[in-house]
């Protein structure tokens, strides 16, 4: 796989990347290249919309969308291009991402946004997410899918024998 990004991943505020650093983790640990910027929906559309209309033609096939509050990030993405956009709700203010939740899956017919859960799970599953995309069109990636899946069920059977020798130590 070369280095030319392949998904860009774009948060609201610096102050987004504890949890979106979860989205970027989950595609290097698959050797997907990525890229990560800041960019607001508010507070630069206008740079939010050069970067999403320039994206396709630069090679990039997947875009990541995090962001808190009245989230119109992935919305907006998606008002400008034609490239899967995915998004995760941030936990960043009083509502605990139920407000960037409901903005950002409440998107009207015709535009469509993919949204993850809030918060850091949801990072993760959008850069895992976005390297099942990705898959569709590589075989290496696909495997290499296949090969996590094994490692899951490999985690719970530990999780499950740990459990039952609790079970038996506190006389259950
Ligand atoms: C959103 O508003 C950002 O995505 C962030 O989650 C939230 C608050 O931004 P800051 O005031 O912390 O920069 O646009």
């Amino acid at each position: 796989m070369s280095d030319k990004p392949l998904v860009g991943i774009l948060m609201g505020s610096d102050n987004d990347y504890e949890v979106m650093v979860e989205a970027a983790l989950a595609l290097k640990s698959f050797g997907v290249p990525f890229e990560m910027m800041v960019s607001s929906a508010h507070r630069t559309p206008e740079r939010t919309a050069t970067y999403v209309r320039s994206a396709r033609g630069r090679g990039i096939k997947v875009l990541i969308a995090g962001a808190g509050a009245a989230a119109h990030l992935a919305g907006v993405m998606a008002a400008e291009t034609t490239l899967p956009v995915l998004a995760v709700p941030i936990d960043s203010t009083a509502l605990q991402g139920l407000d960037a939740l409901l903005a950002m899956v409440q998107m009207p017919a015709g535009i469509p946004v993919a949204t993850m859960a809030i918060g850091k799970a949801g990072a993760r599953n959008a850069g895992l997410f976005a390297v099942q995309i990705l898959s569709v069109a590589d075989e290496s990636l696909a495997q290499r899918l296949a090969d996590y899946k094994v490692q899951l069920v490999a985690g719970v059977e530990v999780k499950a024998k740990a459990l039952a020798e609790r079970m038996v130590k506190d006389g259950i």
